[in-house]
């Protein structure tokens, strides 16, 4: 089945410049901006600029340039933020939210970059 991109959602509007965002970063082909609903000290996002669904949609069909600027961008991020563990940073976790089961609100890509306090367990049961 192939992928259907809804060029009505909340972060292509962001991409189109008809809703405002808050910026971290741009570059040719990401973009980066604080969660409107952050939930953590440091919760930012991090968007392929392309028409992409998922992160498996991405993966699989996102040019070696894409790739490439969308991993580097959210690495810029985390060098920005000062979270990296290996430099000193008290650590993050990054989690891309796909589908149904992944509780996806935004039907487009997205990267949720959180950091500045202990995150706890990485999974709770709905409901816990
Ligand atoms: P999810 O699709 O479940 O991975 O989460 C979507 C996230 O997008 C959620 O944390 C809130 C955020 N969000 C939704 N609408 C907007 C918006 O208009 N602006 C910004 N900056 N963030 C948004």
């Amino acid at each position: 089945m192939a992928y259907t991109y809804d060029t009505n959602n909340i972060f292509a509007k962001i991409l189109r410049g008809e809703i405002p965002c808050n910026k971290v970063l741009e570059t040719e082909h990401s973009l980066a901006f604080h969660d409107v609903r952050p939930q953590a000290p440091a919760h930012i996002l991090v968007i392929p600029k392309g028409p992409f669904v998922t992160f498996d949609h991405f993966a699989l069909e996102a040019s070696d340039a894409e790739r490439a600027d969308f991993v580097a961008a959210i690495g810029t991020v985390c060098r920005d933020l000062g979270i990296q563990p290996g430099e000193g940073g008290a650590g993050y976790r990054v989690i891309a939210n796909s589908g149904d089961h992944g509780v996806q609100e935004v039907m487009h890509l997205h990267v949720h970059i959180l950091a500045g306090r202990m995150l706890g367990r990485m999974l709770a049961k709905p409901g816990e």
